[in-house]
């Protein structure tokens, strides 16, 4: 939760296009970059070094370019999205990994993995199956981290949430923040965990960047279980990405 770079990209115009599991209506783009710039200067708030690249028109989701890409201390991998209209996005993203590592890496087919469903604790790799993520790709993901000593473990997300990070994130070096649907799987035993208030789900896809934790706004029983918890909270507007199931991590690479 360490980080000095992040990588976002700006919302395009195409959003409205962006994939949803259920239509609530398209959203706003005056607001979500809005939104986004709020994002921005959170991150760039805490001394990160934060790089927002040009909106890619051709692909309405490519604004949550933490799907496209895993970055870790030694080296980043390009992503085989599962939902095909992504898919160009993780190609489009190798070549400003490359400004940044020398070792980028690539997962292989047939399999698929998702940014969204990786979760990256000080101890391992928690990777959720999910609508977008097969067994396959977590085998690829495990295949090329292994001469990087990760563990990397298969878990499930749960069943109508789109990516495992929907449902969790890490808040420290050994605290998970996640509902109690994904809790009660048991994936995250062994670790400190802080549960999202019933209703407030959707606070559960946060990030902890560095001294702040960045929180969806609309969620203030569990943004007050955090504050009594130490954690410093800047509540960011997610109205228009939670239009298209998007959230605090699926707007950056950090690294
Ligand atoms: C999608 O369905 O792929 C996008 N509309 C939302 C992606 C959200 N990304 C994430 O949770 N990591």
């Amino acid at each position: 939760f360490s980080f000095t770079h992040a990588i976002c990209r700006a919302p395009s115009p195409s959003i409205v296009d962006g994939l949803r599991a259920v239509d609530t209506g398209a959203p706003d783009l005056d607001l979500f970059r809005a939104h986004h710039a709020a994002y921005v200067d959170a991150l760039r708030d805490t001394g990160a070094n934060v790089t927002v690249l040009p909106a890619l028109d051709a692909f309405p989701d490519s604004v949550f370019v933490e799907d496209a890409a895993l970055c870790l201390t030694e080296g980043a991998i390009v992503m085989r999205p599962g939902a095909p209209s992504r898919r160009g996005e993780a190609a489009a993203m190798r070549p400003t990994l490359e400004t940044f590592y020398d070792d980028v890496r690539e997962i292989d087919g047939p399999g698929f993995i998702e940014g969204g469903d990786i979760l990256v604790t000080e101890s391992e790799i928690l990777v959720g199956t999910s609508a977008r993520t097969d067994a396959a790709g977590v085998d690829a993901l495990r295949a090329l981290v292994a001469d990087w000593d990760y563990r990397v473990r298969e878990v499930q997300t749960p069943p109508d949430v789109l990516h495992f990070k929907t449902d969790c994130s890490l808040l420290d070096a050994d605290t998970i923040l996640c509902t109690r649907r994904l809790a009660a799987s048991g994936c995250f035993d062994g670790y400190r965990q802080i549960h999202t208030a019933d209703g407030e789900e959707a606070a559960a896809n946060a990030i902890r960047f560095n001294q702040h934790v960045l929180l969806p706004k609309g969620f203030p029983r569990t943004a007050e279980t955090l504050g009594k918890a130490g954690y410093d909270i800047r509540q960011i507007g997610n109205s228009e990405a939670a239009k298209l199931d998007g959230g605090m991590s699926c707007l950056s690479l950090r690294f």
